[in-house]
Order: structure tokens, then sequence, then C-alpha cells
């Protein structure tokens, strides 16, 4: 197989990173030419540093042909600044690969091979990844940023709904132009900070990227000043939220959730109307009655609303619906269960017992939504 030379332009955002930048471009000197099956150079995104980070890049300049500088009017953000770097390496500098660095030695530019040598593997989407074994955080660290970098990684990985991904907010990374970023509207950039590498990463996902996750030692900052927002955490909850705003998926539960929610209405007010106050049953049969109806009530909804694209139609529809009783059974077989073991537990506490209660509701829709999506709808993938 003959291996294509490929063009990666490595892109390095600054902001007043001088003494990191004369360093790194001394380091990246002596490694970068070591790489030879693929063509590397360097593309200095500087937001108009005031300690005059640029002119130390056009200085080594002078000397080095494969180093680049692109300097914004102003600081914008560090999406904007990727925003310009990469349409420049698209545009200007003809890359086929662009990778994401930070100037201050928190990438170890000793690891930027590993990642370049999976080019050859056949991925898409290289990430430098600090969960994975080999991978790692500082443990110079507080608790406090170790606990925010460790939990708003799992949060976001659940709310996008990668658990496959171990390391989705990292900053080390190599995406393919090709099919790839050069389909990547960045007038669309869904923020102008640090959160943008959630957009990229989800946007690389959806486009079916084949993802490779290298462990790296992300290391601890020992010079020059961290640019890190305040409130990235909420900018990065509002990237996700709108990313998943129309998540087939996301709204499909939520449809779920709300039919449950009108099942629970009608169960309660025939209980309330026929059992209580008509008197027209007593209370129990009123409950198992409101119970039927608001077991019709879910599967029909469901059939037609929630798994609509998968919806039972004609003479099937009653064995479904038969199958969608036995269900209804199941769940309060597991309430049941959950609540004897919390009678059990709580001594008859009656925190403990509603906690079980709780825990019960939400076991139940879990556990329901998964029989709705894989036996009686039967969503694939
Ligand atoms: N051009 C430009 N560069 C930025 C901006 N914000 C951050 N940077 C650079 O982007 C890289 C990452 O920023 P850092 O402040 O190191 O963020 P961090 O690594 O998450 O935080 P620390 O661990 O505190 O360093 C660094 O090279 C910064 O100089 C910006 O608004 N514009
Ligand atoms: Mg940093």
């Amino acid at each position: 197989m003959i291996q294509l030379v490929a063009r990666v332009v490595i892109i390095i955002p600054t902001f007043n990173e001088k003494d990191n930048t004369v360093r790194m471009i001394d380091t990246l000197a002596g490694i970068l030419p070591e790489i030879r099956d693929h063509q590397v150079e360097l593309l200095y995104v500087d937001g108009n540093s005031p300690d005059g980070t640029a002119d130390v890049v056009r200085d080594k300049q002078k000397e080095l042909k494969w180093l680049h500088l692109l300097v914004e009017t102003k600081k914008e953000g560090l999406g904007m600044a990727y925003a310009k770097g990469m349409t420049h390496a698209m545009k200007e500098l003809k890359a086929d690969w662009l990778m994401e660095f930070d100037s201050d030695f928190q990438h170890p530019p000793q690891d930027i091979p590993r990642l370049i040598a999976e080019i050859d593997n056949g991925y898409d989407y290289i990430l430098g990844s600090r969960y994975i074994p080999g991978g790692s955080i500082p443990s110079e660290w507080g608790f406090k940023r170790k606990f925010l970098s460790v939990v708003g990684n799992h949060v976001a990985r659940i709310t996008l709904l990668l658990p496959g991904i171990h390391d989705v907010t990292g900053g080390f990374k190599l995406a393919r132009v090709k099919g790839f970023m050069d389909e990547f509207d960045f007038g669309r950039l869904l923020s102008r900070s640090f959160a943008y590498k959630i957009h990229l990463l989800h946007y690389m996902v959806q486009k079916g990227a084949r993802v490779k996750e290298v462990p790296f030692h992300f290391a601890h900052r020992t010079a020059g000043e961290s640019k890190i927002i305040k409130n990235e955490m909420q900018e990065t909850l509002r990237v996700i939220f709108l990313l998943q705003l129309n998540n087939p998926k996301i709204r499909r539960f939520f449809k779920f959730a709300a039919v449950g929610g009108t099942g629970l209405v009608l169960q309660t007010l025939i209980f309330e109307i026929l059992g209580l106050k008509l008197r027209l049953f007593s209370p129990a049969v009123a409950t198992v009655i409101g119970g039927e109806l608001a077991i019709v009530n879910n599967f029909l909804l469901n059939n037609f609303w929630t798994f609509s694209d998968h919806r039972v139609v004609g003479a099937k529809i009653f064995g479904k619906f038969l199958q969608f009783n036995f269900t209804s059974l199941l769940a309060l077989g597991i309430q049941f269960v959950i609540l004897s073991i919390g009678e059990y537990v709580a001594g008859g506490n009656e925190w403990v017992i509603r906690g079980f209660y709780f825990a019960a509701l939400v076991i139940v829709l879990i556990t329901n939504y998964i029989i709705y999506n894989k036996i009686i709808w039967k969503v694939k993938k």
C-alpha cells in the first residue's frame, strides 16, 4: 500500500504566552523535523497579546519556514481563535489534518508524533485522552479543579450520549479535513470560548468519524496565566443543551416522559372522581380502572406519537397492547420488590421509604423506556 503524505497543521492559540512561546517553538523545532511520514506545519493564532507573543513568532519565522502566524485584531475567545485558525489552515495552508494544541506545555510536545502516527491506522478523529489508562490530570491541581474537570467531563459524556468516548472536554486533538472539518460551518459555531470543543466533537461523531483515544499526561501550567473563564461550566451546558435540542433520541425520551405524565394525571383523576367524589366504585376498584385507562392512554399516545416512526397498525396492535400490559405489570412487580426491600431496610423511617419509592420510580422509568425501545416498538439504534 502506498502511504500518502498528509499535511498536518498544528494550531496553537495564544494570549500573553510570550515565555511559553519561545520555549515551545524551540522544543517543536527539535521534534517536528523527526516526523518523516507526514508534513507538519505550525500555525500560531495570537489574540493580539499586549506582551508581544506575536513578535516572538515573527522573529522565529525568519529561520523556520514551517512556522505561520495569524494575528487577531483582538482577543475574542478560544473558539473564535480556533475558527479563524482552522479556516486559515484549510484555505491558505491546504491542511489535510488539523491539530488543536495549547501553547503552555500542558499538552506534552513529545506526544505530538504519537497522535500523528494514528493517521495511518485509518482514524478520522484522534483524541489525546486524560481519562483512559496511561492518561492523567495534574496531581498539582487542587481538589476543586480536579473535581470540576472529572465531573464536568462525565456530565458532558452522559448528556452528549457519548459514553464510549472517555475524554470529551480535552483540547489535544487531531481531525481529518476531507469530508469532516471542510464541511463544518464555522459561522454556526455555538461558542466563542472553550465550549466550542464540545460542538466540534459532537459534529465529528455525528459525521461518523472513526475515533481513537491516545492517552497523555495533562501537565501542570508552570508559566503564564490561565485564560479559562469562570462560567465555562454553564457555557458548556448551554452548548450541550443546544446540540441536544434536536437530537431525536432525547426528543423521544421527553415524549415518553410526557406520555407517562398524562397517564398519571388520568389515573389520579379517575380515582378522585369515580372513587372519591361520585363514589361509583370503591377507591381500590377506581384505582385499578384508572390504572388500566392510563395504560390504554399511554399505549396509544406512545404508539402514535413517541414511537410514531415505528408505530404498530392493524390486527398486530392487540398483541402489542397485551405485551404493553405485561410491561406495566412488570413495572408494578419491580416497585413491589424494591419497596419490600425498602421496608425491611428502613426500620420505620418514612424518609428512607420515600427514597426507595423514588428510586423505584426512576428504575421503572428507565426499564420501561428500554423495554418500549427494544421489545415493543423495536427501535434499531
Ligand atoms: N488567541 C486566543 N488564545 C487563547 C484565548 N484563550 C485562551 N487562549 C490560549 O489557548 C490555550 C489554552 O488556554 P489556557 O488558559 O491554557 O486554558 P487551560 O489549559 O484550560 O487552563 P490552565 O490549566 O489554567 O492553563 C493557551 O495557549 C492560551 O494562551 C483567546 O481568547 N484567544
Ligand atoms: Mg493551559
